[in-house]
């Protein structure tokens, strides 16, 4: 099984989901300049940047991504989100929570939660002045906690005999239940050794019960809060109460809108803004460059922005949070290349240009498993591979930060660079054994 990164965005009605995915994403991006076959409506393409090895090997003017772009050394590397809308207070007892969700749900490999920090929506979404946001902040977990917990209970006696009767282990049970949740036989092993329960399943009470769909959920959807419209009058009191009480490492400070108009800006030329940063000039800034000139009202709006927003946070925060995600996956960027002295493809449109395709590979994936992913064919024909250098890699070396560019030598001539169809990040269910 092959599958992609993607983040899903979820929260609460008028959190700013829909603004959010609209801020990081590129509805404009050029057909094929991403590496996923379909995008459905909900959907689309976030690009995180991260270090190129062109840059660390002097090669940055040859760098050719496939898809996404690099600039400077700096690789905009495709990433898949969903904005899965349905999710309201009451929905696990079957208030809007439909099987879409449910099915958005099981495909996302993180979760991007998006907190309305300002307190003027309540827990339903609806307009309101003074509202307390911590409150959403466990409402999701809980939701996600109780829907899941109930389906499993309903069923609880039936699982308990079918599993004395197949002598199955609590694993192999608990796997046949959690599937349907895009589990896999590894995330049921990983957190049911970190919760170290010793007592048969035979035996759980609905609190034990309790503990293990704790452990899936923290296990299967690492999360990422989004303390959305921070721009907003009230987020700073809101914001301090939250920090004190979560773990900062899981929240990231944003606002959607502003990067939203940010970017908006930056493609209409009234400004050049450099994403993730705080950096904004405009024509009176730089006089001499073709950017357009801003009108007084255009000016104050600029202005505000980056007092409310740029100055006070650093950032507006949205690519903190793709870079966020994809560090709790643990994924790690390859790049597999047919020379490995000037790290060209062998085949393709961009056969001279470095660096063709990256992709993102979960933690613990081996140079044989990689050579799979980029093509089956790689796999069939296997001699060996090298790293930069000419250091031979061994088949079952783990792949790291530091032997990620990689060239394949086979028996026969073969593409050396992934199949057209080969998808941004890939994973099968022996690689998400090895996930973190
Ligand atoms: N001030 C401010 N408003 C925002 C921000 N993000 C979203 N909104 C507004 O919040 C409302 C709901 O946003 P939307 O993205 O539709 O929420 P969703 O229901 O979660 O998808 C809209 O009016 C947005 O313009 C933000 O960062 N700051
Ligand atoms: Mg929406």
């Amino acid at each position: 099984m092959v599958k992609e990164v993607l983040l899903a965005c979820v929260g609460k009605p008028s959190a700013g989901k829909s603004s959010f995915l609209n801020s990081v994403t590129d509805a404009t991006a050029k057909v094929g300049n991403y590496p996923f076959t379909t995008i459905k409506p909900n959907q689309g393409v976030a690009y995180m940047p991260i270090d190129c090895p062109c840059k660390k090997y002097g090669k940055e003017s040859q760098c050719k991504p496939r898809h996404g772009t690099c600039e400077n050394g700096i690789r905009n590397v495709p990433v898949q989100m969903l904005d899965v809308a349905g999710l309201v207070p009451g929905a696990s007892e079957g208030q809007g929570l439909g099987n879409q969700f449910l099915d958005d749900l099981r495909h996302a490999n993180a979760l991007i939660h998006v907190v309305d920090v300002s307190g003027t929506t309540d827990a339903s979404g609806k307009v309101t002045q003074g509202y307390d946001p911590i409150n959403d902040i466990d409402w999701l977990r809980s939701e996600i906690h109780s829907w899941v917990l109930n389906n499993l209970l309903k069923k609880w006696p039936n699982i308990v005999r079918r599993h004395t009767a197949t002598k199955s282990t609590s694993i192999e049970t608990l796997q046949a239940q959690f599937s349907g949740y895009g589990s896999t036989i590894s995330v049921v092993a990983k957190f049911m050794d970190k919760l170290g329960i010793k007592d048969p399943l035979e035996t759980w009470d609905d609190a034990m019960i309790g503990k293990v769909v704790d452990g899936f959920l923290d296990e299967r959807f690492p999360t990422v809060v989004a303390l959305n419209k921070i721009d907003m009058t009230d987020a700073d009191k809101n914001i301090t109460k939250i920090m004190r009480k979560y773990d900062p490492n899981t929240l990231v400070l944003t606002s959607a809108l502003a990067e939203a108009f940010l970017r908006d800006m930056h493609k209409k030329r009234y400004l050049n803004y450099q994403e993730g940063t705080d950096i904004v000039d405009t024509k009176d800034d730089l006089p001499d460059s073709d950017l357009k000139p801003l009108d007084d009202k255009l000016r104050t709006r600029i202005e505000k922005v980056q007092d409310l927003v740029l100055y006070r946070y650093g950032s507006t925060g949205v690519h903190e949070v793709l870079k966020r995600a994809v560090d709790m996956l643990g994924v790690i960027p390859a790049y597999p290349v047919k020379s490995i002295t000037n790290f060209s493809s062998g085949t393709g449109i961009n056969k001279g240009g470095a660096f063709r395709d990256c992709i993102l590979i979960w933690p613990g994936t081996t140079v044989r498993e990689f050579a799979k992913i980029v093509h089956p064919e790689l796999d069939k024909y296997y001699l060996y591979a090298e790293t930069v250098g000419g250091i031979k890699l061994a088949e079952d070396a783990i792949i790291t930060e530091q032997n990620n560019v990689i060239s394949f030598k086979t028996s026969q001539n073969v593409s050396q660079t992934s199949s057209d169809n080969a998808p941004g990040a890939n994973s099968s269910e022996k690689k998400t054994a090895n996930k973190k």
